[in-house]
């Protein structure tokens, strides 16, 4: 049976990629961000290739009140969600935390986490009801090791860490499975949202090593979501081969 599929910050990256492989996939699509028109195009594309269902919604998911009307939109459009995705999220700036600029932090912690609760509290409720669901959550390597010039960041994905674990325990007598997926360096638009669209610094992090494809964490997701009804996988790590630790990277 097609299952629905709801992607947050799906305009781009890793929900973009995610978008494509549940299409490809078979499974019907709620895809949410920000930037209206990028999810338009990528309705477009996905209905012509995949033939699937598609339902775009601009939002915000730091806007709790917005969070709260789009949820109950999407549920008379679509009726349930049996898969939601926690992808939305950004890094913003890369400074020693003494010298932060402290609207980014808010940007970061308002996105990362608070995002990431809104959306998870509005649609579980009705996840419990149907006794069926699964929230997986992105967070990162940077959730794991903390790392220099990127201490909110990294807590606001360590959060991400935290918020699956406690959840999995308060739903553990539904069936309802939670997921952490934590990828390493992926080469996407993160980091030219992180240094405010300087694009000489954002290429360079990517120099010298191949990243993941926002298609290996796709993929991922897929692996993570097609287990048999019995199987939980509670977090999953991906990391470039060329990369040991959360900042450890080796680069030519
Ligand atoms: P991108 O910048 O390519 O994508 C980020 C997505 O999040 C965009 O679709 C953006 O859409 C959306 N977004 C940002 N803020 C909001 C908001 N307030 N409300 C709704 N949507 C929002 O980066 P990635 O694909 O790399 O990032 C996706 C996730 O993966 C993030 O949570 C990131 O922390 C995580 N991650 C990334 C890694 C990497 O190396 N790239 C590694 C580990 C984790 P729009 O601007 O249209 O709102
Ligand atoms: C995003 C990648 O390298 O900043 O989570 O940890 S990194």
């Amino acid at each position: 049976m097609k299952r629905n599929i709801f992607i947050t910050g799906a305009s781009s990256g890793i929900g973009k990629a995610a978008a494509h492989v549940f299409g490809k996939n078979g499974d019907n699509l709620i895809l949410c961000a920000r930037r209206k028109e990028k999810l338009n195009e990528i309705e477009k594309d996905i209905k012509k290739k995949y033939g699937v269902e598609v339902f775009t919604y601009k939002l915000d998911v730091s806007v709790y009140e917005d969070v709260v009307s789009i949820v109950k939109k999407i549920v008379e459009d679509v009726g349930h969600i049996d898969i939601l995705i926690n992808n939305a999220g950004l890094a913003l700036g890369m400074e020693k935390f003494q010298e932060y600029n402290v609207s980014d932090m808010e940007i970061m912690l308002n996105t990362n986490v608070k995002g990431l609760l809104y959306v998870t509290r509005e649609i579980i409720p009705n996840m419990i009801l149907r006794n069926s669901g699964h929230i997986i959550n992105i967070g990162s390597t940077a959730g794991l090791y903390s790392y220099g010039n990127g201490a909110v960041y990294c807590a606001t994905k360590a959060a991400v860490r935290f918020l699956s674990d406690g959840i999995r325990i308060d739903v553990i007598d539904k069936n309802i499975k939670v997921t952490t997926v934590q990828p390493g360096i992926v080469e996407t638009d993160f980091s030219a949202v992180r240094f405010h669209g300087d694009k000489v610094r954002a290429d360079n992090v990517y120099k010298g090593i191949k990243a993941l494809d926002p298609e290996d964490i796709a993929d991922t997701i897929l692996y993570v979501a097609n287990q048999p009804e019995h199987v939980q996988i509670s977090d999953i790590t991906i990391m470039a081969t060329k990369q040991a630790t959360g900042f450890n990277i080796h680069r030519e």
